[in-house]
């Protein structure tokens, strides 16, 4: 004769079922978004905001945040570009997320962090300020513009 109740008996499977369905979740996520963003050391440089382009599909993005902007606001990159994006703030914390992208940076002062985004299909992609940073927080915004040179000829 068991000590355990049945009805705890159950309360256990199901426990231990979630508990196993949870760390299966955390190991599962962790081996596909492998594309966390990095920190770099910081340089002087990067608080120049500009687009290099490295070749036809490698880009560079110096961003720059700063109340209550992004600079630069328009990013123009041809579909399939694959994009380097450092980022660093001029002032308070602000937040850098980019729509339909797996992108979501803090953009901090005396800070570089950098992730590479790869932009398949053509569109506008709106990037937003997600951390509250003042009065004109809302309003702060940019885009990167992905065109398809194919279907401009
Ligand atoms: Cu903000």
């Amino acid at each position: 004769m068991s000590v355990i109740d049945k009805s705890e008996k159950k309360v256990l499977m199901i426990t231990g079922a979630t508990l196993a369905l949870f760390i299966f979740s955390i190991l599962y996520a962790r081996g596909k978004y492998n594309d966390a963003p990095e920190c770099l050391p910081f340089d002087k440089t990067y608080e120049t905001p500009k687009v290099n382009k490295l070749d036809d599909k490698t880009y560079q993005v110096y961003a720059v945040a700063q109340m209550w902007q992004f600079q630069p606001s328009q990013i123009y990159i041809p579909v399939g570009a694959e994009v380097d994006f450092f980022l660093t703030s001029k002032d308070v914390v602000h937040g850098f997320n980019i729509a339909e992208k797996n992108v979501n940076m803090m953009a901090v002062y005396g800070n570089i962090n950098k992730t590479t985004v790869k932009f398949d299909k053509p569109g506008v992609y709106k990037i937003t300020c997600h951390e509250y940073c003042g009065v004109g927080h809302q309003n702060m915004q940019a885009e990167v513009i992905v065109n398809d040179p194919a279907a401009t000829k």
